[in-house]
């Protein structure tokens, strides 16, 4: 055992912490992780320090999900007049069937295919002889049953093993349709290194197949699309009805209770704000070159968070009207949010927290923890790049790997009779000497304090040893990750599915995560981990599996 673990908790410095972490793996392995695990700095280097986006060794229990998973389950999945058909066995759509807590609201047309489960179910007999005549007849199945817009279909690993042509499949449905939007996703589970892949990949495909397929200009005097919000909890409800009583239109959101028609018409909108960059900045970026729609960066992720993003809103628009509303609507609910936090800040301030999420989330809630006092001692991504990290500027010197080339770049050009600047050139640089920053984003770490520890791509083992090692009040990452860390006597909040709760976004979520969280780290059962024996050396016992 390396010596560090013989000082007490809380003694050792980040280095040391490192060092402990890396100290139980063979050489070879322990230099790879080295690269993955930063005492942030929160410099804003040009080039990445830190290594990310990369394959996880195998043998690690990573916490990462696979490419399908990003693909249908994230950007796809809440959808909800979208009929999202699986190919594949039927694993693959068990898993992925209501397991992410989007949630959809019909509206007054009823179409809503988020409850069911659609599979070709392929058997041995499609692996050897081919699956395609099989997805064709789902295709029509579906087709006939449901009559929607639009379906899309979904490559699980064994279709990119035996070679099924699933693209030309849809394209010969569509056609014999007529009616009806029909479209593949190469998103097998082994395309990439992780989720973030199938990210990259439903992007190009939305962006190929629906957007700009519908040119009707939609009312609204400040039109935009919320890019990169799922809905996960109600979050995008909440944050729907701040935009409401703001007076902002959101034209389509990526992709919480999202429609087709929704996707179709989102090149008609001003603004593109951009909530999770991991997921959708690629749609954000080529929807700038195609159409002439900027992006900004915003989270509504905390209520200090939602303000600051509505007024980057209004002041894109630049209208007195808009800055005035949002200003009262600010106004009118930050005196609950205040509120709540009186009673329990004294009770949460100066607690620590562990984030371990995704590929945004461990940096919105930052955020979160913020407001309540709480400092945020080690965070990380299971799949962000290095500019989720680092920011945006490190962009031009991340070197590409294999991997990373395997997926498709769109070569995207201004659309001949659709592309209109949203500014004039003015206007822009106005902006731009008021301090307004579009396709910007700084990454994790300049909001992480000096000497905490970022780590990429954390792994059961890591989490586990963190745990032992910094002793956080709170933890947050994933089911896999929850009853291991709560064994350790800490207690962990699933910021994945939100463990039931939410939604936590908005005015409204930030005071339900205030609540959530000063019950968890407040709460005594965590005390009762040990038993009496464990404490009091005056007593002799062990257990039976001892
Ligand atoms: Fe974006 Fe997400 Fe996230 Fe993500 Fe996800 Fe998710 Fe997430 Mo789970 S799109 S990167 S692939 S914010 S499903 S809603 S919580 S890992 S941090």
């Amino acid at each position: 055992m390396a010596t560090a673990t013989k000082k007490k908790q809380g003694q050792l410095d980040p280095a040391e912490i490192k060092a402990e972490l890396l100290s139980k793996y063979p050489p070879k392995v322990a230099r790879k992780r080295a690269k993955q695990i930063m005492i942030n700095e929160a410099l804003q280097n040009e080039t990445p320090t830190l290594t990310a986006n990369v394959r996880t060794i195998p043998g690690i229990i990573t916490m990462r999900g696979c490419t399908y998973a990003g693909c249908k389950g994230v950007i796809m999945g809440p959808t909800r007049d979208i009929v999202n058909i699986v190919h594949g066995p039927i694993g693959c759509s068990f898993y992925a069937w209501l397991t992410r807590r989007n949630q959809t609201d019909a509206g007054p047309d009823g179409e809503n295919y988020m409850n069911y489960c659609f599979s070709t179910d392929m058997q041995e007999q499609d692996i050897i002889f081919g699956g395609e005549k099989r997805l064709a007849q789902a295709i029509q199945e579906a087709y006939d049953l449901f009559h929607p817009q639009s379906i899309a279909v979904f490559a699980t690993c064994p279709v990119g093993l035996i070679g099924d042509d699933i693209h030309t499949v849809t394209k010969v449905m569509k056609e014999k349709f007529g009616d009806c939007n029909v479209y593949a996703f190469s998103c097998e589970g082994y395309k990439g290194v992780s989720q973030s892949a199938g990210h990259h990949i439903a992007n190009n495909q939305v962006f190929r197949h629906i957007v700009g397929e519908n040119d009707e200009v939609k009312p609204g005097k400040y039109k935009i699309n919320l890019l990169g919000e799922y809905n996960i909890g109600g979050d995008g409800f909440e944050i729907d009805r701040i935009f409401t009583k703001c007076g902002i239109t959101c034209i389509s959101t990526f992709s919480g209770n999202s429609t087709y028609d929704q996707f179709a018409s989102s090149h008609t909108a001003d603004l593109n704000a951009v909530m999770c960059h991991r997921s959708i900045n690629y749609v954000a970026d080529m929807m700038e070159t195609k159409y002439g729609i900027p992006w900004v960066k915003v989270n509504f992720i905390g209520a200090k968070a939602t303000a600051k993003s509505l007024r980057k809103i209004a002041g894109y628009f630049g209208d007195r009207e808009l800055i005035d509303k949002v200003e009262e609507v600010i106004a009118e609910e930050m005196p609950a949010v205040e509120e709540a936090l009186v009673d329990i800040l004294p009770r949460t301030a100066d607690k620590t927290a562990m984030m371990f999420v995704g590929g945004s989330r461990a940096h919105h809630y930052k955020e979160l923890f913020d407001e309540l006092g709480m400092k945020t001692i080690s965070a990380g991504y299971e799949f962000g790049h290095q500019d989720d990290y680092e920011g945006r500027q490190v962009l031009p010197n991340i070197k590409l790997d294999a991997d990373s080339r395997n997926i498709e770049e769109l070569v995207v050009e201004a659309d001949e009779t659709r592309f209109k600047p949203r500014k004039s050139e003015k206007e822009l640089k106005a902006l731009d000497k008021a301090g307004y920053k579009f396709k910007k984003y700084d990454g994790l770490a300049m909001d992480m304090d000096k000497g905490t520890l970022i780590v990429d791509d954390l792994n059961q083992y890591e989490a586990e040893k963190l745990v032992e090692l910094m002793k956080p009040d709170i933890f947050c990452a994933g089911i896999k990750e929850k009853y291991s860390i709560q064994k350790l006597g800490v207690p962990m909040k699933q910021l994945h599915s939100y463990d039931s709760g939410g939604p936590y976004a908005g005015f409204k979520g930030a005071i339900n995560f205030y609540a959530e969280i000063d019950r968890l780290v407040n709460s005594k059962v965590w005390s009762y981990m040990k038993a009496p024996w464990q404490k009091d050396t005056q007593l002799t016992a062990s257990y039976n599996w001892e």
